[in-house]
């Protein structure tokens, strides 16, 4: 039975500030996914703040808000089979000093705040956070 989920996927601003993109997206393709939609762009911290609004009780939040909106994302939406966990197990620990080897946090991500990607953590979060950047 097919089972074909979309994802969303962002490159942060520290992996596209050190030419990261194709290395990353190439590890996207080389694990199944396909790149249904892209965009480049460049946040306003009011919209960080609204993408990141599940975590605004939290201390780092206005560190994160600022960090995201810091420089150019590449948006993407990743479809593959269980696309949600398989991104989420590719992207590796929210810190990169856990994150296994192979993952991109572990390969790419400098620091728990410039880990280099975002990742949907649920198929209803997915679906929100697509509607976020490609719904409007
Ligand atoms: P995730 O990106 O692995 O899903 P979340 O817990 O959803 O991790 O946190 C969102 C983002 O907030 C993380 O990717 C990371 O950049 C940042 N973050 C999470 N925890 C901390 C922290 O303890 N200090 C600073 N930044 C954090
Ligand atoms: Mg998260």
């Amino acid at each position: 039975m097919s089972n074909i989920e979309q994802t969303l996927s962002i490159i942060k601003p520290d992996a596209v500030e050190r030419e990261l993109e194709s290395q990353i997206k190439e590890k996207f393709k080389s694990n199944g996914f396909t790149i249904t939609k892209e965009k480049k762009l460049k946040l306003e911290k009011s919209d960080a703040e609204k993408f990141y609004k599940v975590h605004e009780t939290k201390p780092f939040y206005n560190d994160l808000c600022e960090y995201l909106s810091s420089g150019i994302i590449i948006v993407m939406v990743l479809e593959k089979e269980n696309a949600v966990k398989d991104n989420r197990d590719l992207m590796g620990a929210t810190d990169p000093k856990n994150a296994k080897d192979g993952t991109i946090r572990k390969l790419y991500g400098i620091s728990i705040d410039k880990n280099s990607v975002h990742g949907s953590d649920s198929i209803e979060n997915a679906k929100i956070e697509i509607d976020f950047f490609f719904n409007n």
